[in-house]
C-alpha cells in the first residue's frame, strides 16, 4: 500500500449538515458518542494499509486540527501522516474550492512531491467499513486507468446517486449523474438477492482509484470541477474506467436525517455498521474514567466513556461522551453527542444556587427524536418531542429537519421549556 495516497473529500460548506456545522468544519462532526466523522474514512485507510491521507475541507476549524493532531501519531520509522489541507486563496484562485474535483486540482502541487501509483479519493460523510486492497487489486488487474467503487440501489435512491452501466468486463459504458427522469434505461444485471430487494441500479459511491499520470493529465485538460457530474462521465469516453462492484453495508451521512438515523441504527440488536469489529474504528483516547449509571432502565443504548447518568430511562439512543442526565428524565430515540469538559464541582454547586442549568440533560425532562450538540445544557422538566407533526425550522437555539429537533451547540435551554 505503500503505492497509494489517500485524499478524504471532508466536505462543501457543509450546508446539509447545517447547524452541526456552523462552527466546525464537516470532517470534526461528532459521530457515534465518541468518533468524528474523518474517523470512518481514515479508519479504513489503517485498516487497508495506508497511511498517507490527506483531508480537504472548506474550511480549517480548530476542532479539526486539534482532533488530527491529538489522534494520528506516527513513529519516527514511518512515513505516516494525515494532513488537513484547507481551501486556501492564492494569486490564482480567490478561495472555496469549486467541487470535489477542483479541490483535488488545488490540492495536487502538495500531493506531487510524493512517490505513489494510485491516489485513492474518498468522501468524508459515508459510513462503511471496506478494504481497499481488493479495489486496487482488481484495479492493477484490469489495468485500469480510473476506478469507480459502486453500489445496487433502489428506484427509489437511484436519483441521489450517480447512476452506471458497465459490459462484462466491469468497463463503464454510461454514466449519469442523479438522474431524475428515464430510469428505466439504466438498470443493471444484479444477483437473486439484490434483485429480490429491487436494488438493480449500479450507483457510484463517489470513490474512486486514479492512476497517478491519469489524475494529473485529467485533472490539468479538464477544466470541469465535480468528479460526478462532469469529470467521470466524460472520462469514459476516453480512458478504461471499471466498475468496482461492492456488497457490503454502505451509507451516506452527509444530511440530518441520515446521519441521525445512522446514529440511532448503531443501537439495532445486529447494527449494519459493526462498532464491535476486530478491525478498530480509530479515535482519540481520552482516558475517560468508566460510565456510572444510577438506577436507569436502558433498552438498546450506546453509551460512552466518561458518563454520569441518572436518568429514569432511555431508549434507543446514542449517550456521547461525558454526558450528565438527571433524575427522573426519559431519552428515547436521541443522539446525545456529550461534552467537551466537566464542569467543576464548584460550578455545578453554583449553578444549583442560581437555577441554571448544567451541562447535559436535566431532572425530570423527556426527550424525543432530537440530536444534542456538543455542551447543551437542558435545564430541568424540559419536553424536547421531535416528530413529523414539527415543521422544518430555524431558530435561535434548535433547528428542526424532517421531524429531528437539532439542538445546537452550547445551547441553553431554559427549565420548563416545551419545543
Ligand atoms: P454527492 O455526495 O452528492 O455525490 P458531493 O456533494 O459533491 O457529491 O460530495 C462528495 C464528497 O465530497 C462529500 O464527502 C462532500 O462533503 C465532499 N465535498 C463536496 N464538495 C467539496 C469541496 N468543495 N471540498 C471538499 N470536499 C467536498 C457523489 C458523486 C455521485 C455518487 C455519490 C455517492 O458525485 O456520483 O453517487 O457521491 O455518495
Ligand atoms: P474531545 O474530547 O471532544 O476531543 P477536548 O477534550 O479536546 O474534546 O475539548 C474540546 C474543546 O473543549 C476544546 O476546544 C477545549 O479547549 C475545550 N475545553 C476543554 N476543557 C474546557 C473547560 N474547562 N472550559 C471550557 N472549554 C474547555
Amino acid at each position: 500500500m505503500s503505492k497509494v495516497i489517500a485524499v478524504i473529500l471532508g466536505g462543501g460548506q457543509g450546508t446539509r449538515l447545517h447547524p452541526l456545522t456552523a462552527t466546525r468544519s464537516k470532517p470534526a462532526v461528532p459521530i457515534a458518542g465518541k468518533y468524528r466523522l474523518v474517523d470512518i474514512p481514515i479508519s479504513n485507510c489503517f485498516n487497508s494499509g495506508i497511511d498517507r491521507i490527506f483531508v480537504l475541507t472548506q474550511f480549517n476549524s480548530a476542532s479539526l486540527n486539534k482532533h488530527i493532531k491529538n489522534t494520528y501519531h506516527f513513529n519516527v520509522f514511518s512515513n505516516g501522516f494525515v494532513d488537513i489541507l484547507a481551501a486556501e486563496q492564492t494569486p490564482n484562485n480567490t478561495g472555496w474550492y469549486q467541487g470535489t474535483a477542483d479541490a483535488v486540482r488545488q490540492c495536487l502541487h502538495h500531493i506531487s512531491p510524493f512517490e505513489f501509483e494510485y491516489v485513492l479519493i474518498l468522501s468524508g460523510d459515508q459510513l462503511y467499513q471496506m478494504d481497499f486492497n481488493d479495489m486496487i487489486e482488481k484495479h492493477a488487474a484490469l489495468k485500469a486507468d480510473i476506478s469507480v467503487a459502486t453500489i445496487p440501489v433502489t428506484a427509489k435512491d437511484a436519483s441521489s446517486f450517480g447512476i452506471m452501466k458497465t459490459d462484462e468486463n466491469f468497463n463503464i459504458t454510461s454514466f449519469t449523474e442523479k438522474p431524475k427522469t428515464g430510469l428505466e434505461d439504466w438498470t443493471s444485471e444484479v444477483g437473486e438477492d439484490m434483485r429480490s430487494q429491487g436494488r438493480i441500479f449500479q450507483a457510484s459511491m463517489g470513490i474512486y482509484i486514479f492512476n497517478k499520470d491519469i489524475i494529473y493529465d485529467t485533472l490539468t485538460n479538464d477544466p470541469h470541477t465535480d468528479f460526478g457530474k462532469e469529470i467521470i462521465p466524460e472520462a469514459i469516453n476516453k480512458k478504461k474506467v471499471v466498475a468496482y462492484q461492492y456488497d457490503g453495508y454502505w451509507t451516506d451521512i452527509g444530511t440530518i436525517p441520515s446521519f441521525f438515523e445512522a446514529n440511532i441504527g448503531l443501537t439495532d440488536d445486529i447494527p449494519q455498521f459493526n462498532l464491535f469489529d476486530k478491525k478498530s474504528i480509530f479515535s482519540r483516547a481520552r482516558m475517560l474514567p468508566p460510565s456510572k449509571i444510577m438506577g436507569t432502565t436502558l433498552e438498546k443504548t450506546v453509551i460512552s466513556d466518561g458518563c454520569i447518568i441518572d436518568a429514569s430511562r432511555i431508549e434507543r439512543s446514542v449517550i456521547g461522551i461525558r454526558t450528565r442526565i438527571g433524575k427522573g428524565s426519559t431519552i428515547e430515540c436521541t443522539y446525545i453527542m456529550g461534552s467537551d469538559y466537566y464542569q467543576t464541582l464548584e460550578q455545578l454547586e453554583e449553578a444549583r444556587k442560581n437555577g441554571t442549568p448544567i451541562m447535559g440533560v436535566g431532572e425530570r425532562c423527556f426527550i424525543n427524536n432530537a440530536i444534542l450538540d456538543k455542551n447543551c445544557r437542558i435545564g430541568n422538566d424540559v419536553r424536547i418531542n421531535g416528530g413529523p407533526h414539527l415543521e422544518d425550522g430555524d431558530y435561535e437555539k434548535y433547528t428542526v429537519r424532517e421531524g429531528i429537533v437539532v439542538i445546537k451547540k452550547s445551547a441553553v435551554i431554559p427549565n420548563g421549556t416545551v419545543i
